[in-house]
């Protein structure tokens, strides 16, 4: 009865959190108390001395943006003394489960990872959970019931669909006909930025999305996609393209400079993620407009695990603010751009 009243306070708590942009505090679920450790919140070290021990599931490394979110978890556990446990699953759920296995097995202190795709997370939760570490969901969010983790720290992937989807049918007058290159099929983002897209494009009745194929969210997987659209009769009829990522947008214009097309022009290109060379597309013209998606999430995970640790409260659920760029704010923005 505790415990479910528990849950539930933090459950209620978790929504008053996932409404406000930023982090906002409020208790956690209460299932990290038993963990064997304690530690200062200064340093990443536990009252015994011992360093943090935090095992990491990243999805792998398919992207500028992933590139850049491993190097920030890295280089942020090195600056909070946190001994980093790092696996990289090659995309694969099979191997993301293994690895929080070992890390179970292992006995850290705390277990952070980013799901690949939404569903399949339960059992292997259930187990960490059973040998009372801490979860903290970095990026992705998984289908699980909330108190299987203590924290989700990552975007808005909704929004950053819509903010797309009503910056193109602006800029289209309304109209448009669309093809959207799709992320990893089943992840949170790939979900959640059509959903996104669809609500924003659906108060206009002359926005219509022709196409749709996943990318998987790599370069390479983009342009084949866009080469063989190109080819077909619906690849001739579209004037835009959405691509879950910027990855995929890279490639896609690659596609269609080869097919001897303008992109930004003769197809006008929107992406997600705000890497340095879909900035520098923006500028070349190429590509006309980018929402962020902030890959920085290292320091946040960081502080978040020392603080869980140290049975601190922390919020539920932790947004990560995310800009936007046309081609004039890309060129203020590119020389800073430092992934
Ligand atoms: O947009 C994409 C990456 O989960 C937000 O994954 C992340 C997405 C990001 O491969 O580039």
């Amino acid at each position: 009865m505790a415990i479910r009243l528990k849950f539930r306070h933090a459950a209620a708590l978790g929504i008053i959190a996932a409404l406000s942009i930023g982090m906002v505090g409020c208790s956690n679920s209460g299932d990290t108390s038993a963990t064997n450790s304690t530690t200062t919140s200064s340093g990443g070290a536990t009252n015994s001395g011992k360093k943090i021990v935090m095992g990491f599931s990243q999805i792998g490394s398919e992207s500028g943006w992933r590139t850049a979110n491993t190097e920030s978890i890295k280089s942020a556990a090195e600056q909070a003394g946190i001994d980093l446990k790092f696996d990289d699953a090659q995309q694969k759920q099979e191997n993301q489960i293994k690895a929080i296995r070992n890390f179970i097995t292992q006995g850290v202190d705390v277990i952070a990872f980013s799901p690949v795709v939404e569903t399949g997370w339960k059992p292997v939760l259930e187990e960490a959970k059973k040998a009372n570490i801490p979860v903290i969901v970095s990026d992705r969010r998984p289908d699980v019931p909330d108190d299987l983790y203590v924290t989700f720290i990552g975007s808005d992937f909704v929004e950053e669909g819509k903010r797309v989807g009503e910056w193109l049918a602006k800029d289209m007058n309304g109209k448009a006909t669309i093809a959207e290159i799709t992320g990893t099929p089943g992840s949170a983002p790939a979900n959640d930025r059509s959903k996104g897209f669809e609500e924003a494009i659906k108060a206009y009745p002359g926005m219509k999305v022709v196409f749709s194929q996943t990318g998987d969210f790599t370069r390479a997987k983009g342009k084949e996609v866009a080469e063989a659209l190109l080819k077909s009769d619906v690849g001739k009829s579209i004037n835009a393209l959405f691509c879950h990522n910027d990855d995929m947008a890279l490639g896609a214009i690659q596609a269609i400079e080869e097919a001897g097309k303008k992109p930004g022009k003769d197809i006008v290109i929107v992406s997600i993620d705000g890497v340095h060379d879909a900035l520098q597309a923006l500028v070349d013209g190429k590509e006309n407009f980018v929402v962020e998606c902030n890959p920085l999430l290292g320091p946040v995970i960081m502080d978040t695990a020392k603080k869980v640790l140290n049975h601190e409260t922390v919020p539920k659920r932790t947004v990560m603010k995310d800009g936007e760029f046309d081609q004039t704010t890309a060129a203020k923005a590119l020389p800073d751009r430092k992934y």
